[in-house]
């Protein structure tokens, strides 16, 4: 990751393939910067950073690829979480965790998620947003569907302090014009 210039907001996207990051990065920086899988192709292989400027700010966007996919053995999971959370000067503002918000959060996309915060460490919380995706195909109201997630989903909401958002865009409206820090968007 490219060091802080100023006034950059660094988000990275982190979740299972499919789950929407690439496009959701794409969502954020306004542009298609990044390839978005088609079927079961997995196209994100490697972290990938790009940004874009937004009311004087810069929006650096980095796309992850899945965990599981990628790497298979523990010191290369370690390595590449490590890559990703920097050094203070870099580490990201904002980690988003991409989860589809319409099919179940399943026990393997805890478990490497449980594996990204114990590399990271408990600083991941508070820079931890869950970035609901496919809410075009969810028709029931989020509120609603949240007081009957599973357990585990539950905990990485509560690990969040409730930070979610099912677009994004609120997310970067809340850092471009607020004071980088991040805050509730759904309050
Ligand atoms: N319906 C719908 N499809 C989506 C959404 N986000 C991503 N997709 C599709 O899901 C597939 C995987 O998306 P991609 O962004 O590459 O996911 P990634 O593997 O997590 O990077 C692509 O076919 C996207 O067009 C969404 O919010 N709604
Ligand atoms: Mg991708």
């Amino acid at each position: 990751m490219s060091s802080n210039q100023g006034h950059s907001t660094r988000i990275l996207i982190i979740g299972k393939t499919g789950n929407g990051k690439s496009s959701l990065g794409n969502i954020i920086l306004r542009q298609k910067m990044f390839a978005v899988g088609t079927g079961m192709a997995c196209t994100t292989v490697s972290t990938a950073t790009r940004s874009s400027a937004r009311n004087g700010r810069i929006i650096e966007v980095t796309d992850t690829p899945d965990l599981s996919n990628q790497y298979h053995t523990v010191s290369e999971i370690q390595a590449e979480v490590k890559k990703w959370k920097g050094d203070p000067e870099t580490t990201p503002d904002a980690v988003l965790l991409a989860v589809r918000c319409d099919v179940r959060y399943t026990a393997e996309e805890f478990a490497i998620y449980q594996q990204v915060k114990e590399i990271w460490g408990r600083d991941l919380c508070r820079r931890l947003v869950v970035a609901f995706t496919f809410g075009d195909r969810q028709d029931r109201d989020l509120g609603e569907e949240l007081g009957t997630v599973c357990r585990e989903l539950n905990s990485v909401l509560n690990d969040a302090s409730d930070k979610f958002d099912v677009t994004s865009r609120l997310i970067i409206y809340y850092f471009i014009s607020g004071s980088n820090k991040l805050v509730n968007t759904n309050t």
